[in-house]
């Protein structure tokens, strides 16, 4: 890479000229996206979100694919910020001749910044992926870029995709990389909560895409980290999509080839089971839709697996040869091609429609999996085998389906006699309630509007169609009532067209039976009816977890956090609180404004606490007014700020015991640091700590001053908190918590629910089922993987991976959320 310096003259006229239209240009193209983010990420709910991530991981992939990184961490922070640091090249800083601007600058301001700021070597056009960092930085309020290169650090901050300040060079540096952080911006985010499951999923899939890349991920607001590390690549990833399965041969089948730039991947292993598990990618793309490189493969097993199986002599007993569905009964397969220039099509632009890749990879399959196949005889023989029974299977199928179809039809013409039909005809605007047990279906059918829902109760649990052919599932009869009462049939004859109801509703009780049955209607879903799971028809009703009762006034919480936010309020209307100073007393507006930072103070102290930190040095540090700016980067401002860090403790001395500190050089973060040791204190402890450049640039610590800032309002301890009837004081800011929630708590009579039945109907319609107040929440295929493996674990038959699975769940089990 040659990497010359650049003039870095920029005063002349003609270039300011050429600058001003050029950032104008930019601001537009960033307003843009602010206006109609979706068009860029897709949408503004929980998916954009997390797409941000996707675009700026992206960018360090792009760096591991031209092969200067090998390692990505991610970490989630408490304030809802993330970053992503690398260790690629790190983005270039040199001046942009066109706009006479930093490299960097014009890679976060412009749209589709590509040329020579593009270290990606299979661009992607098209589709919501490779927008752009400049995307990512119009959708932050704020965003910082840090990067090591040429032996020096620089540092450039932006809000809502402006600039705050020039980029600037602000220290030394022996490695190179780069490290973006950002806060997603509140404006357009409504819910700004990062999900670790999802981010793990994608990450985890990103290191088996691109073998060697190693990608950490960190969740600082519960202190967690994975580590995503592949040698083995996709051969790990169907290692991992057939644990707890049965094998059919112990290592993956593996195929490589590279035609030019373009490269073909593809990693293939049989179980014992009936499904079909493949997955498919362009471009570490996750083709949902597949598109030329699947149907390559397709018609290349089908065909080199009834080749081998003819020339070996092995179809005997057969009439005919094998179908693809019996060659890919037991299959599990990921594919994987990098290619430049990837058209994507579709709705959802997850199809992958070069042509040519449909031949490349058929071609390079066809050649690859015959010579495997004619060196390991036993895996062809056994697969062959696999094939056949399946084929036999599918003929038995078909003969139960029609004696099925000859004891009452499956396709809804002919509704059973359980369903509580509703009288609306029109698809679109009919619900179906799948209500566990009689009595809770007998409150459904009494408290639904019947114009246009319907109520279909089972009794007890359902077959586990996890490991059913057709077949067996078609002789249980509550399969066949659902099957029946959805009015679209089963495969192969499975029509999403006939289907009766756009809203269906899994409602059962949060009790273990209940989330038993859950999860077996979602295997059947999920396994045998897939479609009407991808296209979002089917839902989990939200029974409230909690009833508060006051007096006569009755109100229903759906979970922990909505419980926290009523007694917040609670608190703000029956409670005053008075600080020592004897300025006006806190209430109303105002005081529920001071509970939530005191709640904010509380648990960003934990967190800190958690990873490490002296929860007594942090609280005094950010109640003391603070860090000074700049105070770890001088000598002479260490000390000073030492000192006045020490005089603050000091009035703390009888908790942490006499304080005594240092200044120090701290190599790595290139700043000072101060140490602090504590004598012993009244029960003869002694503690350490230090303050360093990490604990006061993280998130959660600007989070805790600004909280802080704000509380100081209420003067020094102690405060007196004021109840009807009650006066209780409080030593500190968590004491003034405690005893507030407590007072709150008061009077009211809080019932966990535990199942439906313990609802009336009436209850029942307002709490769940009115479509003004209930909430459902919609179930997605978005997470195939661990779909996949919970599916099995949950419902294969290897008893030990499904106690192992149950125990380590069990303490969020009341929740299970797929
Ligand atoms: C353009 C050119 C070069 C590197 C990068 C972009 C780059 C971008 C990102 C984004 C996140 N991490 C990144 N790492 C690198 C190559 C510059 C050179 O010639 O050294």
């Amino acid at each position: 890479m040659s990497r010359e310096p650049k003039d870095l003259n920029t005063d002349t006229a003609e270039q300011i000229d050429v600058y001003d239209a050029a950032q104008i240009r930019v601001l537009e193209g960033l307003e843009a996206v602010r206006k109609r983010p979706a068009m860029y990420i897709g949408s503004t709910g929980f998916e954009g979100l997390h797409h941000l991530v996707y675009e700026v991981v992206d960018n360090s992939v792009d760096e591991a694919l031209v092969g200067y990184c090998d390692q990505v961490e991610v970490t989630i922070h408490t304030d809802n910020s993330v970053s992503v640091l690398d260790n690629g090249r790190g983005i270039p800083v040199d001046i942009h001749e066109q706009t006479g601007r930093p490299a960097l600058e014009v890679v976060m301001t412009t749209l589709h910044a590509g040329g020579k700021f593009d270290n990606s070597a299979y661009k992607v056009s098209g589709g919501l992926h490779g927008v752009g960092l400049s995307v990512v930085n119009a959708l932050a309020e704020r965003l910082e870029v840090e990067i090591w290169r040429d032996g020096k650090r620089y540092l450039q901050q932006y809000e809502r995709g402006k600039p705050t300040g020039d980029l600037e060079e602000v220290g030394r540096a022996r490695k190179t990389g780069t490290r973006v952080t950002f806060v997603p911006d509140h404006e357009i985010f409504e819910d700004r909560t990062f999900s670790l499951d999802t981010l793990s999923n994608r990450l985890r899939e990103l290191a088996f895409l691109n073998k060697g890349l190693r990608i950490r991920l960190a969740d600082e607001r519960i202190n967690e980290a994975r580590e995503f590390y592949y040698t083995g690549g996709i051969r790990s990833f169907v290692e991992l999509l057939n644990e707890n399965k049965v094998v059919l041969h112990p290592k993956p089948i593996y195929i490589e080839a590279q035609r030019d730039t373009t490269v073909v991947e593809v990693a293939i292993q049989y179980n014992d089971g009936y499904g079909e598990t493949v997955f498919s990618f362009a471009n570490n793309i996750n083709t949902h839709d597949g598109g030329a490189h699947l149907i390559g493969f397709r018609s290349a097993l089908t065909r080199t697996i009834n080749t081998y199986a003819t020339s070996h002599d092995l179809l005997k007993n057969l009439k005919a040869t094998l179908t693809g569905d019996d060659i890919r009964e037991g299959l599990t397969a990921v594919i994987s091609v990098k290619l430049p220039n990837p058209q994507f099509e579709g709705q959802t632009k997850a199809r992958l429609n070069n042509p040519d890749m449909k031949g490349l990879v058929e071609t390079i399959v066809n050649e690859k999996l015959a010579e495997y196949l004619e060196e390991n005889p036993a895996i062809g023989r056994r697969i062959v085998e696999k094939a056949t029974e399946a084929a036999r299977a599918r003929e038995a199928a078909r003969k139960a389906k029609e004696l099925a179809r000859r004891k009452g039809p499956l396709d809804g013409d002919d509704l059973p006699g359980k369903l509580a039909d509703c009288s609306e005809k029109n698809p679109a605007l009919c619900e179906l309630y799948i209500v566990e047990g009689d009595s809770a279906g007998g409150s459904a059918k009494q408290g639904r509007d019947r114009r246009f829902q319907a109520i279909l109760p089972l009794r007890g649990k359902i077959l586990n169609t996890e490991r059913a052919r057709v077949d067996r599932m078609l002789s249980s009869t509550e399969i066949r009532v659902l099957i029946s009462a959805l009015g679209a049939g089963i495969d192969p004859e499975f029509d999403i067209g006939r289907l009766r109801y756009h809203r269906i509703i899994i409602m059962t009780d949060a009790d273990v039976d209940g989330e038993h049955i859950r999860t077996l209607l979602l295997t059947f879903f999920f396994r045998h009816l897939r479609q009407v799971v991808e296209e979002g028809h089917l839902y989990i009703a939200q029974p409230p977890l909690y009833k508060v009762k006051r007096g006569r006034a009755e109100r229903y919480l759906k979970n922990d956090r909505a419980m926290e936010d009523f007694l917040l309020e609670t608190a703000a209307e029956a409670l005053q609180v008075e600080g020592s100073n004897g300025g006006t007393p806190w209430t109303g507006q105002r005081l529920h404004g001071m509970l939530r930072k005191l709640l904010t103070w509380h648990s960003c102290l934990r967190a800190m606490e958690r990873r490490g930190r002296h929860p007594g040095v942090v609280a005094t540090l950010a109640q003391a007014g603070g860090v000074p700016r700049g105070a770890l980067k001088e000598e002479g401002a260490a000390h000073q700020f030492l000192a006045r860090l020490l005089e603050a403790l000091r009035s703390q001395a009888v908790r942490l015991g006499l304080a005594e500190g240092r200044v120090e050089w701290d190599e790595e973060q290139e700043a000072y640091r101060l140490f602090l040791g504590f004598g012993p204190n009244g029960q003869g402890q002694r503690s350490q700590a230090t303050v360093d450049q990490e604990l006061v640039g993280s998130p959660e610590y600007r989070e805790l001053e600004a909280a802080a800032v704000a509380l100081n309002a209420l003067g020094p301890p102690p405060f007196r908190v004021v109840a009807e009837g009650d006066i209780a004081p409080a030593e500190s800011w968590n004491d003034l918590l405690d005893k507030s929630m407590a007072l709150a708590r008061k009077g009211l009579a809080i019932q966990r629910y535990k199942g439906l039945g313990e609802m009336n109907p009436e209850q029942l319609w307002q709490t769940t089922m009115n479509p003004e107040s209930r909430t459902l929440l919609r179930v997605r295929v978005e997470d195939a993987v661990a779909a996949e493996q919970i599916f099995t674990t949950l419902m294969g038959d290897q008893v030990e991976p499904r106690r192992l699975f149950i125990e380590r769940h069990a303490p969020e089990a009341s929740n299970l959320d797929i």
